[in-house]
This record gives C-alpha cells, structure tokens and sequence, in this order.
C-alpha cells in the first residue's frame, strides 16, 4: 500500500529530518499551475533548511510519501478530480485505485504511521460557523488528538467558527503553541482577538515542549501557529468581508459536506483577484521553514538525549 521515497526512507531509517506536506492545498486548495509552482517551492525551502520533504498523495491506489516533480504535476494538473481523501476515505480510495489528496487529517495518520513527526500546511479545517445546525467538523480536529505529528499552520481562516475551533481543540487535549504570537492567527491576517495558551520565541522552545510531552508518554498532535509574515498579512476587515459574501455564495448554491472548504477557498481566490492566493502562498512558505527548523531541533535534542 505504501511507496515510500527513497530519499525518505533512508532519512527515516538515518534518523533525519524529515517534513510531510499534504496534497489536498495542492489539487483542492490552488488553481493550477500555481498549486504545483507552490508544492515544488515549499520542498525546496525545507531542503534549504536541512530536512527531507515528504509531500503525501495517493496514486492510482498507492499512498506515496515523498514524490516526484512528475507526480506532484499529475496530481496538480488533475485537481478537483482526485479523492480529497481523509482518515475516513483512505480505505475507499485505495481499495478502488484510485488517486487521492491527503487532507491534513489524512496526512497526519500517514505521517504517523511512517514515523514522520513533523508537518507543514497553510491552515487547518475546523469547525465550520453554524455547526450548531450542520454539525460540520473537520476530521482534521480528531486527528490532531489522535496522532503524534506536530503540525505548522498559520491558524485557520475566519471561514470557520475559530472560537469554537479552539475549544474544540482544547476538549481534544490538543496543544495550541504560537510562535511568536499571543493569538491565533486567521490565516491571511496575523490579526486576531482570540487568545491560545502558550507563546514560544525560540524553535528550541518549541522542541523542549515536544520532547517534554513524549517523555510524559501524551498522545496526539501539536498545533503550532505561525502567523502570515508581516509584509504579506491582509486588512482583516477586507478578508472578513470577502470571507461573507463567499459564505453567502455557499449557501446560496447549497454547498455542503467535503465540498464546503475547497469551494470557498475558490470563491476567496476569485473575490481577491488572486491577492489571496499570494498570501497563501507566502505563508505556507514560512509554515515549511518553521516546520524544517522544529524537525531540525527535535532530531538534534534527541540524539543528545
Ligand atoms: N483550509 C485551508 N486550505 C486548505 C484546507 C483547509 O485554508 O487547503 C484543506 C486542508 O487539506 C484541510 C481540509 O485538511 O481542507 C479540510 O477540509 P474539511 O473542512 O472538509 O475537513
Ligand atoms: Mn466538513
């Protein structure tokens, strides 16, 4: 079931750093050809700083960890067609061979069960506004209780419910650090009024507060938000009022389920003249440099033990 890059298999078996990138931000998340320039862009950043990239997909009923520039191009190229695949899908998608993007959820059971520990995204899925009435929660909240990964984001987008996002993640025993931040992150904007539990300054923090967490014997994943760059960050009043009238265009259309999250990254993308889709990018640049960095510092202190 599993094609493991080489390159990554000798890094696991080396004991190396190694970063898992999901594939759902590349076919569901961006237009092509942007999605593929940003894939290939956010490997080369994390081998800049010393780690081996491992973009997660699954093609033609194989989970492949770590891929090709052709692959990464197929699966950019073939977009929304592809299973956005998720914990729950994996089964569905690999028993008909068919391809696949790993979700955030879906990456991190993988990531798991390959032995990666660290992980780069953009952000996460959550609980979607109005879940009192559709109950749409993201299996990506479960899966962050669930399994040992750490994962860089830039928050989440205000397309979710982020209070309610936070203390679900909270219920879950889900650790919630900033990096040089007091608040959660929206994803575009570093503006925020919701306050998370702990701030880190140093990646070396950051590290001691995993190593502490696994001699304590604590399961699950850790959440690290890594606000947008100063100089990339949106007005939030702009992205909030463009994050409305995608929500009214979603209701508008009956948009439910799986569905919701890719389309009103699309809407926000269309909304913004693709100004959006910059910001994204930056910042999934910066989750890859964070996320290197924190494998970089945990392989280290553990080899001191
Ligand atoms: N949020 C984003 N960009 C994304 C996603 C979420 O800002 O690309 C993707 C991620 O792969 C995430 C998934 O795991 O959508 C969540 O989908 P859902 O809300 O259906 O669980
Ligand atoms: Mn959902």
């Amino acid at each position: 079931m599993y094609h493991i890059h080489p390159e990554v298999q000798k890094a696991l078996e080396e004991q190396r750093a190694v970063v898992a990138l999901e594939s759902t931000i590349i076919a569901h998340g961006m237009p092509y050809p942007q999605n593929v320039e940003t894939a290939l862009m956010c490997e080369s950043i994390i081998r800049e700083h010393h780690a081996i990239p491992a973009t997660i997909a699954i093609l033609g009923g194989k989970i492949h960890v770590g891929m090709s520039q052709q692959e990464i191009e197929t699966i950019g190229q073939k977009g929304k067609s592809v299973y956005k695949t998720s914990r729950r899908d994996l089964p569905f998608v690999l028993a008909g061979g068919h391809d696949g993007a790993l979700t955030v959820a879906g990456t991190m059971f993988v990531a798991a069960e390959c032995g990666i520990k660290v992980f780069a995204t953009g952000g996460i899925g959550g609980v979607h506004r109005q879940a009192e009435h559709t109950f749409d929660i993201s299996q990506d909240l479960d899966e962050l209780s669930r399994s040992d990964v750490v994962v860089v984001s830039a928050g989440a987008k205000s397309i979710l419910d982020l209070a309610k996002t936070l203390e679900y993640l909270e219920t879950k025993s889900v650790p919630v650090i900033g990096y040089q931040t007091d608040v959660f992150p929206e994803f575009f904007t570093r503006e925020s009024a919701l306050r998370i539990p702990y701030r880190y300054d140093s990646v070396q923090a950051i590290a001691d507060f995993i190593l502490k967490r696994a001699q304590l014997h604590i399961h699950g994943g850790v959440l690290i938000a890594n606000p947008i760059p100063e100089s990339y960050s949106l007005a939030k009043s702009i992205i909030d009022a463009t994050i409305t009238e995608a929500l009214l265009q979603a209701e508008a259309e009956h948009i439910h389920g799986k569905e919701v999250t890719p389309f009103l990254l699309q809407k926000i993308n269309e909304l913004t003249d693709g100004k959006s889709l910059e910001a994204n990018r930056q910042l999934v640049y910066n989750n890859c440099e964070l996320a290197a960095k924190i494998a970089v510092c945990i392989h280290r202190s553990e080899a001191k033990g």
